[in-house]
């Protein structure tokens, strides 16, 4: 079964990771695929590659989703290629790790810019695509989580992510009279670029580990499926919604 058969998705920071997943997740169920990407040339074209080799169209464009024009020109090379946009998954989003007490203010801005801002222009821009179609659409933006719970280290990255997940609630009651639904996914602990470090540390990545009820950490191919589910009319009822994908992280206490 194809869930998105004919349907124009765009994903922003999909060269890797939770993106990279997504767009090919999408094009596996018949959707044409736009990413966006800011320093990954290779791995953007293999992501593309991919995509082509499953039958679908894939273009790659270069842009730093901290920049309002970086939103309207994906959109518009999404449109000038496809002809629509039916579907944003705005996924683009950074974690430099830091303490509180000393975080260089450059850092705190960029995560800020890069994870609040760069979601809001994109999800914006795709809606104003959506609006003028006249015939709806899905947003779903990959917060975490973050947006629920919080991290020493993380003091600049986690409001961002709740952020994300609050500008879906209101983003599904401002657009709903378009039928644009919006919704979010909340990743765990998924193992890719901008953790890969961070988890590095044994002892750190077996205590996550032993936080999960599934017992392992996440791959992006996990968050494939619930992100296609958001997408699709599968989800026609479902807007201004939050799906957990943790392997039951967040509600082990004990
Ligand atoms: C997630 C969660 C994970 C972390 C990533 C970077 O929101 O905090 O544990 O590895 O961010």
């Amino acid at each position: 079964m194809k869930l998105l058969e004919g349907k124009t998705v765009l994903v922003t920071g999909a060269s890797t990771g939770i993106g990279r997943a997504a767009a090919i997740g999408a094009a596996r169920h018949g959707a044409d695929v736009a990413i966006n990407y800011l320093h990954a040339d290779d791995a953007a074209h293999s992501c593309t590659e991919a995509i082509k080799e499953l039958g679908r169209t894939a273009i790659a464009v270069k842009g730093d989703v901290s920049d309002p024009q970086t939103a309207q020109e994906f959109v518009a090379k999404a449109v000038e290629t496809f002809g629509k946009v039916d579907v944003m998954i705005s996924n683009a989003g950074i974690c430099p790790f830091h303490a509180f007490l000393d975080i260089p203010l450059e850092v705190v801005e960029q995560t800020f810019q890069v994870n609040l801002h760069g979601a809001y222009f994109m999800v914006q821009a795709a809606a104003q695509q959506m609006v003028k179609q006249g015939h709806g659409g899905s947003i779903v933006a990959v917060s975490s989580i973050s947006a629920l719970v919080g991290g020493e280290y993380q003091t600049h990255y986690t409001p961002t992510k709740a952020g994300v997940h609050s500008l879906m609630q209101s983003t599904a009651i401002a657009l709903g009279k378009f039928g644009i639904r919006c919704n979010s996914v909340l990743p765990g602990t998924i193992l890719t670029e901008i953790n890969k470090d961070d988890l590095k540390d044994a002892e750190k990545r077996e205590y996550m580990e032993a936080r999960t009820p599934l017992g392992r950490l996440g791959q992006p191919e996990d968050l494939a499926g619930p992100i296609v589910f958001l997408a699709s009319d599968m989800a026609a009822y479902v807007t201004g919604a939050a799906l957990l994908v943790d392997g039951g992280m967040y509600v082990n206490l004990q």
